[in-house]
């Protein structure tokens, strides 16, 4: 067997045979990497050695810290799991908090000790945090404070689980006091690009969380693949944004990809569409990071903030409907940058810059992947036609002891579960997840353009589409509308939105039922829970 650091190989012995890898793709120079490294150290002691020592990392509400800083952080937290907690290398470390400085220092001092993070959401309840500890035999646990009661909650029932220790804690034996102790120098655990740095659960809406491995080349390779073609960031770039570090979409924009170019990030917990502005306002920020329902409440809140410092705004996690793309380029000027990520792929493999948009295009594949549609047979659909999306690049799909992995990932493709179609220059355009495709009367009928349809309406401020069980026709399409301020829940309205759609796209497509709700149903991520629509209608 290959070299590896790791002493306990749990992560390792429950990869899937590698006969059921996905077939991944070097071809690109800069994904060249050495045989021995440790993302965190290529990250952070990498950002010394560039002479960044003394520029600023991170930026929070109470103040920054340098990459020198930074780095020494890391550095005092990885002594406290090796030295304090007996950390081995190898071992799984689960990382609970909101996204705050000591969030970002945790995530370094795991990786730097050759430990395995498995971040886990905010939002989370003790079923789901026991089900992923379970799952992934996690050992020691790092913690915000404010985040304890559903920890406690779950360790009784966690055999696997060692040592807890909270921050921002003042308890004399808090990885606070702890690392208060300790010098901020470490000897960083020399781990194989190929040993596992993470274990990210997705944040699948149904069905028993999945974990997917991905190792120390892999958050260096998301690193140089979307922010060198697509972002293009600078040094003098401020990052911002919604995504919790435990996303891998906020894992990468919002700490990984700044750090990798000199930049700064701005660590924000719990934002609202407009403290999400106001940040930008203040922190002075050039690059934004969130998911495509903020940009639409931003957009009629944009002209009230000065936000002439913002540059780039990357859109992820669901497809951006053109209204959206349309409002916020409006109000801002700016061309978001649209991209489809996984966690199974770790980030985005299918974007654009600002220059290459296409309307209703999530864009192209990006240097590094190749992608394709693929028909029931297996086979590359014509241009024009909707097929299941497939992929393969320098990332790809492992997930940790499950048998869906020969679900994701066929005859070396990753097959992520999305219908698109792509035109004969190689964009891609969405149309709903493959099981959330609508059978009408023999019409299929993707909800998401009706969304989109329904979206570019003056009154609607939300919707979501779904299938519902109609004898007649098989399934009717249903929306749910959110509908903005001074329009009212009346038939009249309805039938208003219904002509808005029939005239907009094919008048098959339009709402039969339309339903008005307060609010829609969204996971922490931004993502609609379609199924929730579903069980309420
Ligand atoms: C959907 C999109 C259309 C799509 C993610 C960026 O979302 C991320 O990961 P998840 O595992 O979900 C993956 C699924 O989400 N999706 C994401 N982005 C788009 N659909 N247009 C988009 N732009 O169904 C995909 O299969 O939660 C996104 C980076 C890292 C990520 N983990």
């Amino acid at each position: 067997m290959s070299y590896t650091a790791h002493i306990d190989t749990f992560a390792r012995d429950n990869l899937p045979p590698r006969r059921e890898w996905p077939e991944m793709l070097f071809d690109l120079p800069d994904l060249r990497y050495p045989a021995r490294m440790n993302c965190a150290v290529e990250l952070l002691d990498g950002a010394l050695l560039k002479g960044w020592r003394d520029r600023i990392a991170l930026r929070a509400a109470d103040g920054h810290c340098t990459y020198g800083q930074l780095l020494a952080q890391a550095n005092r937290i990885a002594r406290v799991l090796v030295e304090d907690m007996g950390l081995q290398p190898g071992n799984r470390v689960l990382l609970r908090g909101p996204n705050n400085p000591m969030m970002a220092a945790c995530w370094f001092g795991v990786f730097k000790a050759g430990g395995i993070v498995v971040g886990t959401m905010p939002l989370l309840r003790a079923k789901e945090l026991t089900e992923i500890i379970g799952k992934a035999q996690v050992t020691h646990v790092l913690c915000d404070k404010r985040l304890q009661a559903e920890v406690d909650l779950a360790a009784p029932a966690c055999p696997t689980l060692k040592s807890i220790k909270y921050w921002y804690d003042d308890d004399a034996g808090s990885l606070d006091a702890l690392c208060a102790k300790k010098p901020g120098s470490f000897r960083n655990v020399e781990t194989s690009a190929d040993d596992p740095a993470l274990i990210a659960f997705t944040s699948g809406t149904t069905g028993k969380p999945k974990g997917t491995v991905h190792f120390h080349r892999d958050v260096i390779a998301m690193c140089d693949c979307f922010p060198r073609s697509c972002l293009k960031p600078a040094k003098e770039d401020v990052f911002c944004g919604t995504p919790p570090l435990a996303f891998t979409f906020g894992l990468g924009g919002l700490l990984c990809f700044p750090l990798r170019f000199g930049a700064s990030t701005v660590l924000l917990e719990r934002l609202t569409p407009d403290g999400l502005l106001e940040a930008v306002h203040k922190f002075r920020a050039t690059i934004c990071f969130t998911a495509p329902t903020f940009y639409r409440q931003m957009a009629p809140l944009a002209r009230s903030h000065s936000l002439k410092t913002l540059k780039k705004c990357v859109s992820a996690g669901e497809a951006l409907p053109d209204a959206t793309r349309q409002l916020f380029r409006n109000a801002t000027g700016i061309e978001i940058i649209d991209g489809i990520g996984a966690t199974e792929m770790i980030h985005i493999f299918i974007s654009h810059t600002p220059d290459t948009v296409r309307r209703g295009a999530t864009g192209y594949a990006i240097p590094g992947y190749r992608a394709t549609v693929l028909n029931p047979a297996g086979k590359p659909c014509a241009p024009g036609v909707v097929g299941r999306l497939a992929v393969k690049g320098p990332t790809g799909c492992r997930y940790l002891a499950d048998e869906r992995q020969k679900v994701y990932v066929q005859k070396g493709w990753n097959v992520t579960g999305d219908a698109y179609s792509m035109d004969k220059d190689g964009y891609f355009f969405y149309q709903a997840r493959t099981d959330d495709m609508i059978v009408s009367a023999g019409y299929n009928i993707a909800g998401p353009e009706v969304e989109g349809s329904l979206l570019a309406h003056e009154a609607v401020a939300e919707a979501g589409v779904i299938g519902v069980a109609d004898e007649e026709r098989g399934q009717i399409v249903k929306a749910f509308v959110v509908l903005k301020l001074g329009y009212q829940k009346t038939d009249a309205v309805v039938k208003m939105l219904q002509d808005h759609v029939k005239s907009a796209i094919a008048p098959y497509k339009y709402p039969r039922a339309i339903e008005f709700v307060d609010a829609l149903p969204r996971t922490e991520t931004g993502k609609l829970q379609r199924f929730k629509l579903r069980t309420s209608s």
